[in-house]
């Protein structure tokens, strides 16, 4: 309950800093499918569909902080190469637990590698279709580096970078779809990164349905 309560101060932390996260050398792109668009290949108008054997599928996944849905997948099915195949297919998914306030998940690369692109799939009907999180990196180099920092840590203060803040929720009307997102660098270059680690909000708090079904997340590796 408490760890609970200073995660929520952590996140409306968060969410006032929207406004000012993005570097200008990092570039966002948005896509959603509604309807008869959303299909199980993940085509998109302008982000890229997710790709086989990219670097994520050599990453070490740890959950960091909060707790996985029983109902939904392990880590691995964000770096697995499959997709689910309609919008409400919990097993193909990683999420948080219903009720809670999200969590943090980390990939490791075993050494720092140029990153060109960090890509992010998700798909539900409704309000866990949308992504809310913030996207730290690091070479790990920092003295107080922290592979772990806790919930009432702010991972900026521990030797991570923020790279990104993501979200997609719409504006108004119905949340549900299928999205992608492309995290990439002006130059082409994220940076040159051993770990990342996703720092991931609900949508909403209005009922326990707010933790997002993440299919599948693409790590590009640069040249
Ligand atoms: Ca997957």
């Amino acid at each position: 309950m408490i760890n609970d309560m200073l995660r929520t101060g952590f996140i409306s932390a968060v969410l006032f800093a929207l406004a000012l996260a993005n570097s200008p050398e990092v570039r966002i792109t948005v896509d959603r499918n509604t309807g008869k668009d959303a299909t199980p290949q993940f085509k998109f108008k302008s982000a890229p569909s997710p790709s086989k054997g990219n670097a994520a599928s050599h990453a070490k996944l740890k959950l960091v902080l909060g707790q996985r849905d029983p109902g939904g997948a392990d880590l691995s099915a964000l770096t697995d190469g499959a997709l689910p195949v309609d919008e409400d297919q919990p097993a193909a998914n990683f999420f948080f637990n219903a009720g809670s306030y999200g969590g943090r998940f980390r990939f490791d690369f075993g050494e720092a590698i140029e990153i060109s692109q960090v890509n992010t799939y998700s798909w539900h009907s409704s309000s866990r279709g949308p992504q809310l999180y913030n996207l730290f990196a690091t070479d790990g180099s920092d003295p107080k580096f922290n592979p772990e920092p806790d919930g009432r840590t702010d991972p900026a203060s521990c030797g991570w970078k923020l790279i990104a803040t993501v979200d997609t929720r719409p504006k108004q009307g119905d949340p549900g779809g299928q999205y992608g997102v492309s995290i990439t660098g002006s130059t082409g270059k994220l940076g040159k990164f051993r770990y990342l680690l996703f720092d991931v909000v609900p949508t909403e708090t209005d009922d326990p349905w707010g933790n997002t079904f993440f299919s599948e997340i693409d790590v590009i590796a640069g040249k």
